[in-house]
């Protein structure tokens, strides 16, 4: 198949607030630094549905959504040196391509490769390697996992252990890897106090990140009830339902109270931004940290008293848990191999890619 178009099927985002549409689609042959993968596996995360309902300033159509894949190399390009034919492979969103300002910083895991033309639903050479009905087809975050086979840039992809199960490994493509990492990679985050907003994909896996590092006091939150199980499965020491909270007392005030001041470290894990300023002002005086992870509605900004600032709370963010794709997934794929990293317990329903619609329906399943 090397050097020909193949024609595959793949799930196709018309237009925005659309169900998806199976289709055959052409997948052109990779062209220099490209890759093309035969999809296996991928999972759907709630920005496949934001983007899907027309809310993403990035939001292009026609295109293939997905970015959240496992798969094999099927061709490689000219000049691809970092994977080969058969490599079991991870694409990544966050590209790494060691060369530009931001790797080289050693500051962040943005890479300003590809990004520019990523957000445009391009390939780096401005053009595009899907077509169905003799239309050309978008890309989205540089993977299109949603087709049974993709090109991305070889800065945007990476090999990792054969003996992973790619139907579950796939997973670490974003919202496991976005979680653990972003706790694991907090300085100075061992025996500190910890507060998680949110006990979804991101949330439980900063959970188990908590556990990891030792981490004192480790408090899940959410409005589900239903999720302080597997909280404290994968880490929470306490859970609190904020709904739960008797009259007058807030969210805010319930954390300082428990952790003598102030959280030490903060993490949102649900694009709410009133929950984003609660996790900020939820930190000690003095030298808490919040971290931003979840993506907001458009247009949505946020906003807190200066003072909580002045007064030492420091508020950032995070994307792809600040982890180097190339350099470090690799690892990540190892914790779980090891144990260290549970993976396995986040599926809990499967769909074929026919099924694909359903399967953004069981995402709302509580
Ligand atoms: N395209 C949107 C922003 C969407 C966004 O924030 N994406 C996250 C990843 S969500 C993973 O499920 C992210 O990592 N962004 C960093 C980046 O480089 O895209 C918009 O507002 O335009
Ligand atoms: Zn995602």
């Amino acid at each position: 198949t090397a050097g020909k178009v193949i024609t595959c099927k793949a799930a196709i985002a018309w237009e925005a607030d659309k169900p998806l549409s199976i289709e055959d689609v052409e997948v052109s042959p990779p062209k220099a630094h490209e890759v093309r993968v035969k999809i296996l596996y991928t999972g759907i995360c709630h920005t496949d549905a934001y983007t899907l309902s027309g809310q993403d300033a990035e939001g292009i159509f026609p295109s293939i959504l997905g970015h959240e894949g496992g798969g094999v190399v099927e061709s490689v390009g000219e000049g691809v040196t970092n994977v080969k034919v058969g490599d079991h492979v991870i694409p990544l969103y966050t590209a790494e391509c060691r060369e530009c300002k931001f790797c080289k910083s050693g500051k962040t895991n943005l890479c300003g490769a590809v990004r520019a033309t990523q957000g445009k639903g391009v390939m780096p050479d401005g053009t595009v390697r899907f077509k169905c009905k003799g239309k050309d087809i978008y890309h989205f975050m540089g993977t299109s996992t949603f087709s049974q086979y993709t090109v991305v840039a070889d800065v945007s992809i990476v090999t990792v252990n054969p003996n992973a199960p790619l139907d579950k490994a796939c997973l670490l493509g974003c919202g496991i890897t976005t979680g653990f990492g972003a706790l694991t990679k907090t300085p100075d985050v061992e025996n500190s106090n910890v507060a998680v907003f949110g006990v979804g994909c991101v949330g439980l896996s900063i959970l188990q990140g908590a556990r990891a590092k030792k981490c004192a006091k480790v408090i899940a939150i959410d409005t589900n009830s239903n999720k302080k199980d597997v909280a404290l499965k994968f880490g929470a020491t306490e859970f609190i339902n904020p709904k739960d909270l008797p009259e007058g007392q807030s969210i805010v005030d319930k954390l300082i109270e428990m952790t003598d001041g102030g959280c030490d470290f903060t993490y949102d894990a649900t694009g709410n931004i009133q929950v984003m300023r609660q996790a900020l002002e939820a930190c000690h005086k003095g030298w808490g940290v919040s971290t931003v992870i979840g993506v907001a509605p458009a247009g949505a900004e946020i906003s807190t008293r200066p003072f909580q600032l002045v007064t030492g709370r420091v508020w950032k963010g995070s994307a792809f848990g600040g982890v180097k794709g190339r350099t470090e997934l690799p690892g990540i794929v190892e914790d779980y191999m090891n144990g260290t990293l549970m993976v396995d317990e986040f599926v809990t329903h499967h769909q074929t890619l026919s099924g694909i619609n359903a399967g953004f329906d069981d995402m709302h399943i509580r």
